[in-house]
């Protein structure tokens, strides 16, 4: 079905057919046009953007490419085509048909998923809002805001699941998701790691490699669910976030690439004189890394998880890939081992049953993921004939959900304890003064064809034009 652009609300959900959902809607458009013109990147509202637009569901249609100003992109809903015939592929319902409306049992928890998907989306426009005035080129500039309006869209795909399914509660929870705000201290958004600050390009970059991909995994798993509409939006939703985890792993690599060169032409490794060169040093690189990925692996949720075994064992929310990642779709008797801290700086193992572990697994199939860019960044590294290398941290570090949460790990997953944390976390951790050095390279680099000294060049351009296409006309 293709979207037909003149309704007000864009849809391939036949929303003119049921003309109170359309009415509720189109109340809730204002409220979100007004988060948007407040919370989203409206300084550059006049700007005309090279940016995709979903015209339909299938490969032909999901990513239309044209020049428009953002407050004409046409945020729509769209829900990927139905499977005939689906069935529910795991847990205590295996085999049953798929549902279409949400079961009473199940309205809560399916209201407390979707209200905690939709949230991150706003949320994670509020914390890149000022990132344009400081972007290091046109080609970024547009990448930003391609991703902006897209999570604005995803946004709107929660409200109307919440609109269409969730009667007066799930109004009323779609008025709050734009009354939250990240890292507004009476009222945060859900999720900590969209409470805290983007205010770099690397913090984006890592933003979108690591948090993005944390997003591809939870709707891996929703896109798995025994209510078919919530599937369906998960499924369309994971063809847009590939693009957001792209930019996070060419932008880290950009900002790899920049800093070999920058110790060739030096000839020197010290982080000092590479930051005095204009580039950022791998060390500092390492540190956001580091950061960014403990605080994603934090958005899995508890090791042990009641909450995971009920939504697994009721169909409501899968593995990712549960189709095919995995043999046993029951987990009911099965067991499996995991390790956590012992209170003394030491290690246990401790057997648990599969389906309370469910978050366990699903946070390994993240981590295998992360590995992807490493390996290629490293290459990056390797082929400029440097032995540094960059490494994920252990998941034990820098925990501040579950098991790991309150003991203190080095990145390596060695005990250190409070004392040597306090001393050594310096080295591991972004620090201000890191802060304050790569935001002092954060100059807005707009002219054609130009790009930051501290970033290569794309090698790239999108949609078949060059690299250093004017993407934005401000
Ligand atoms: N911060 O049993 P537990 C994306 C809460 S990103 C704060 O351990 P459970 C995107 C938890 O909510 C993907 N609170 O875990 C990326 C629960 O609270 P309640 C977002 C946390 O429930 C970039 C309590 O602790 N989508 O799309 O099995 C840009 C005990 O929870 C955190 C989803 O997350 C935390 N890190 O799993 C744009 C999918 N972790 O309910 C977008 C929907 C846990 O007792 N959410 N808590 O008050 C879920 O599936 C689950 O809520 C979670 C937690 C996986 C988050």
């Amino acid at each position: 079905m293709s979207i037909n652009y003149a309704e007000r609300i864009p849809n391939n959900v036949g929303l003119s057919d049921n003309k109170v959902l359309q009415r509720a809607l189109e109340q809730w458009q204002p409220k979100f046009l007004d988060w948007w013109r407040e919370m989203g990147p409206t300084d550059f509202n006049a700007a005309e953007c090279y940016l995709r637009t979903a015209t339909s569901v299938d490969a032909k249609g999901w990513a239309t490419y044209g020049s428009l100003k953002m407050p004409d992109y046409r945020w729509g809903i769209f829900l990927a085509d139905k499977i005939p015939d689906r069935r529910i592929g795991f847990g205590d319902l295996y085999g049953q048909p798929v549902w279409e409306q949400v079961p009473g049992e199940h309205r809560s928890t399916l209201r407390r998923l979707i209200v905690t998907q939709g949230d991150t989306e706003p949320a994670s426009v509020e914390q890149q809002r000022l990132l344009g005035h400081i972007c290091p080129s046109i080609y970024d500039l547009r990448s930003l805001f391609q991703i902006n309006v897209e999570e604005g869209r995803h946004l709107w795909a929660m409200v109307y699941l919440l609109h269409a399914y969730f009667g007066r509660d799930g109004r009323e929870e779609a008025e709050a998701l734009l009354e939250r705000h990240s890292g507004n201290r009476d009222n945060p958004r859900i999720l900590n790691t969209f409470n805290e600050p983007v205010e770099d390009w690397l913090s984006l970059f890592m933003f979108t490699y690591f948090t993005d991909r944390d997003g591809k995994y939870q709707l891996k798993c929703l896109a798995e669910s025994g209510f078919d509409p919530l599937a369906r939006t998960c499924r369309f939703m994971l063809t847009e976030e590939a693009y957001h985890m792209s930019v996070g792993m060419l932008g880290v690599g950009r900002v790899i690439k920049r800093a070999v060169e920058v110790m060739k032409e030096i000839g020197s490794e010290d982080p000092e004189a590479v930051r005095r060169a204009g580039a950022v040093d791998l060390p500092t690189l390492q540190r956001y890394l580091n950061f960014w990925c403990s605080s994603s692996l934090d958005l899995f949720g508890s090791e042990v998880s009641s909450n995971a075994a009920t939504t697994f064992a009721n169909g409501i929310k899968g593995r990712p890939d549960e189709g095919t990642a995995f043999t046993d779709h029951d987990g009911r008797t099965a067991s499996v081992t995991l390790e956590q801290p012992d209170g003394h700086g030491g290690i246990r193992r401790e057997e648990v049953p599969l389906r309370n572990a469910i978050n366990e697994a699903v946070r390994e199939a993240y981590l295998r993921d992360c590995e992807v860019g490493l390996r290629i960044w490293n290459r990056t590294i390797a082929k400029a004939g440097f032995k540094t290398e960059v490494r994920l941290p252990s998941p034990r570090f820098n925990r501040t959900v579950g098991w790991w949460s309150g003991h203190r790990f080095d990145p390596a997953g060695n005990f250190v304890g409070e004392e040597a944390w306090a001393q050594r976390c310096r080295g591991w951790l972004p620090s201000e003064s890191d802060k304050s050095f790569v935001r002092s390279l954060m100059q807005r680099v707009t002219e054609h064809g130009k790009v930051a000294g501290w970033i290569a060049p794309p090698e790239r351009g999108v949609d078949g034009k060059p690299a250093d296409y004017d993407y934005v006309r401000l």
